[in-house]
């Protein structure tokens, strides 16, 4: 018994091996766990559910394929792919989950995010977001035609790299009262994201109570999954797409 944890994907056309790469994780591993959690940024970045893009054809057949064969599979928007929404939902099988959300894991009460809202050292990012998740905004994105959002996309893209570069790599990690204050709102101790590709078990004692934070590692080289099993035992682990 397993429940699986992923993120940080950034599926897309110019990285097959990590397309390869999962389709083989979704057959060989997840096919034996009890559910599959993705925490965002699934794709390198998502226009609409409207992009006739093959690649979403065939990940969404892999997911639903895995929640026939009796495993669930369950999605929190990333920075990248907050756009994926109810259709695109439909025909992969996966349950849309809200952007914080705690689970029952094994009897454990656990917090679950992509792991950006975390950053709050990166103020313009915070702004952004706040600018791209405002659901008129998205409207007016997503009435756009298909050439003119994948123009935008690979703009905002390229923008982000290059801000990136200037950014310090404190700015870029989790602030730590951002993370004890989610693990307070929420009353756990458990927290599981990704988004910040730096992966890690983090314990830490928070008001005298041993509390735990793991960070999902991204796809590159190799694949990265968060194993969790009844015994409380948590793994992290890499291996070769
Ligand atoms: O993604 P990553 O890892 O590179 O960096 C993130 C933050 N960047 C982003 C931007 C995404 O990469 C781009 C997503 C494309 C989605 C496609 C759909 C678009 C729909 C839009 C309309 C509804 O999330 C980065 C963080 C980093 O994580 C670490 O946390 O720092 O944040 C930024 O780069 C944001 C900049 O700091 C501020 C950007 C101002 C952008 C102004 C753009 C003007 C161009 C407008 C074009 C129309
Ligand atoms: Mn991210």
């Amino acid at each position: 018994m397993t429940t699986l944890f992923i993120a940080d994907l950034h599926l897309s056309d110019n990285e097959p091996a990590i397309t390869a790469g999962f389709l083989v994780f979704l057959q060989r591993e997840a096919v034996h766990a009890d559910a599959l959690y993705i925490l965002g940024d699934l794709f390198e970045f998502w226009i609409g559910d409207d992009d006739p893009n093959e690649l979403h054809d065939t990940v969404a057949r892999a997911l639903a394929e895995l929640h026939d064969k009796g495993i669930p599979c369950y999605f929190i928007h990333g920075n990248r792919d907050f756009l994926i929404g109810k259709d695109f939902a439909k025909r992969s099988k996966m349950v849309l989950l809200p952007e914080e959300c705690v689970i029952d894991v094994y009897g454990q009460k656990v917090l679950i995010m992509h792991g950006d809202t975390l950053c709050t050292d990166d103020p313009g990012y915070l702004r952004f977001r706040r600018y791209i998740r405002n659901p008129i905004i998205q409207k007016i994105f997503l009435s756009l035609p298909l050439f003119l959002r994948q123009k935008i996309a690979g703009k905002l893209r390229r923008q982000s790299k290059r801000s990136n570069r200037t950014k310090s790599s404190l700015m870029m990690d989790v602030n730590p009262l951002a993370v004890i204050k989610a693990l307070k709102d929420h009353q756990v101790i458990h927290m599981i994201h990704g988004h910040t590709h730096r992966p890690a078990i983090h314990d830490m004692t928070i008001g005298g109570r041993l509390s735990q934070r793991a960070v999902l590692g991204a796809w590159h080289d190799n694949g990265s999954v968060l194993r969790v099993n009844p015994d409380d035992q948590i793994e992290l682990a890499s291996f070769p797409l």
